[in-house]
């Protein structure tokens, strides 16, 4: 028995020590386009069959782009799959490692700093950053939790609440980090967060005198910590399945839970988990927003990548009910993105604009939580950028922030009058 013990804590120990972040030497990126539904179906069957295949985005369009990580031992016959079936593409990262070297060095370490937009922050940095926050703005902010991960880390967030004597504000939900990987949607989440707190523009204050924010910026918290200590192109949560590790937690929500557009298979990227609400995550993040029943009334999503404004549904192309209220807001909201720098957004419902995607938060935000704005951002960089699309560099995270909160702005005041504040 004894031995036994010393059996698996050596290799835990082992486990442990071996805490090397997995590496992409020679890995490729490309962007492939298929100019016709045969085409399509094969990147598809490659996207299911493959392990040394990476897609990094949902294929579902014909003259679509999408990016695929290849690895060094398929990538000869990945090449020649493509061109015996004359399928386009284009060579946009020689060496994924060289990309990914160059995030590590962005991420901050110490504990304080004053680069905290010019450089991604650790998990536990934010989090103290959080709690210190609420410390100094004691009477207008107060730490909320959605629960623990599976790790058992909280998914520590924010209730921004403005003490000025208005009963009964509205609402706003706001959720960045499901996906793990994509470290823009944190960073600019904390960005907005310090914004309402803190600064003296009208537009903004205005923001946040009126409003209940209810602000998680990191709702995969061990996700997070994978990409930083592990593997940067970590996706999911962190729950063992069998053979593989993690669901996707924007396929787990309870809304049409893995009707299309998510995966059965644990080894996937999209895989939808065991059963709705199967990740903790999202089970207790869906509980804290039930409890909030009728008050929040605009749900905000950040992901990246691609540049898109998007809303529901992800289960199918019919159309919420009041879709011109949606491309009003949508309208409203992405030109006031591009005003500040130029910056294009594209988008709309989620199924059309660009792929299938059942069990999102937005979906069961919309559907089961009855709240009737949903939007999901996906932030910078856009889709033609040439990289693997999550290297976006730090010194970008404050124009993305900003232009995204002008976006919020925008959003909120069109959503505002058209009553659903009321
Ligand atoms: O596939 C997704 O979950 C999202 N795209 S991503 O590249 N960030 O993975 C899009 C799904 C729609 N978004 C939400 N419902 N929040
Ligand atoms: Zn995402």
């Amino acid at each position: 028995m004894l031995l036994k013990i010393g059996i698996i804590f050596a290799l835990c120990l082992t486990a442990l020590s071996s805490g090397e972040r997995v590496r992409y030497d020679n890995y490729r990126v490309y962007k492939l386009n298929a100019s016709n539904n045969e085409e399509l179906a094969l990147l598809k069957r490659m996207e299911d069959t493959s392990d040394s295949l990476l897609f990094l985005d949902g294929i579902h369009r014909v003259n679509r782009a999408v990016k695929v990580v290849v690895a060094p031992h398929k990538l000869h016959d990945f090449l020649l799959i493509l061109d015996t079936n004359k399928i386009e593409y284009e060579l946009v990262e020689q060496n994924l490692q060289t990309a990914l070297d160059k995030d590590y060095e962005q991420i901050e370490t110490r504990a304080t700093t004053s680069r905290r937009w010019t450089s991604y922050q650790t998990l536990s940095n934010t989090y103290s950053w959080l709690v210190s926050l609420a410390n100094s703005h004691a009477a207008n902010a107060t730490l909320i939790e959605g629960g623990k991960s599976y790790e058992k880390r909280s998914i520590l967030g924010i209730k921004i609440s403005i003490q000025n004597g208005k009963k009964q504000k509205p609402g706003i939900f706001l959720e960045a980090g499901i996906h793990a990987r994509e470290w823009i949607a944190p960073a600019t989440a904390t960005y907005i967060i310090n914004e309402l707190l803190t600064s003296t523009d009208e537009q903004i204050k205005e923001l946040a005198e009126n409003y209940d924010w209810y602000i998680f910026p990191h709702a995969n918290p061990d996700g997070y910590m994978y990409t930083h200590s592990t593997d940067r192109m970590w996706r999911k949560t962190r729950q063992p399945y069998d053979t593989c590790f993690g669901a996707d937690p924007n396929r787990n929500w309870n809304a049409s839970w893995n009707s299309v557009g998510a995966s059965s298979n644990p080894c996937s990227d999209t895989f939808a988990g065991s059963a709705a609400n199967s990740e903790i995550e999202v089970l207790s993040l869906s509980n804290y927003i039930d409890s909030l029943k009728n008050k929040i009334k605009l749900y905000i999503s950040f992901h990246s990548f691609s540049q898109y404004l998007l809303y529901p549904y992800g289960n199918t192309s019919a159309l919420p009910d009041n879709v011109k209220d949606y491309e009003q807001v949508y309208n409203a909201t992405t030109k006031a993105i591009g005003n500040r720098y130029g910056t294009v957004y594209t988008g709309g419902n989620i199924y059309d604009a660009i792929y299938p995607a059942a069990g999102s938060s937005v979906d069961y935000a919309y559907v089961n939580a009855g709240i009737r704005m949903a939007f999901c951002f996906e932030l910078r960089p856009n889709g033609a950028f040439n990289g693997n699309g999550m290297e976006l560099p730090a010194e970008q995270i404050i124009p993305t922030a900003e232009e995204t909160l002008d976006g919020i702005v925008a959003m909120v005041n069109e959503v505002k009058s058209l009553g659903y504040f009321d």
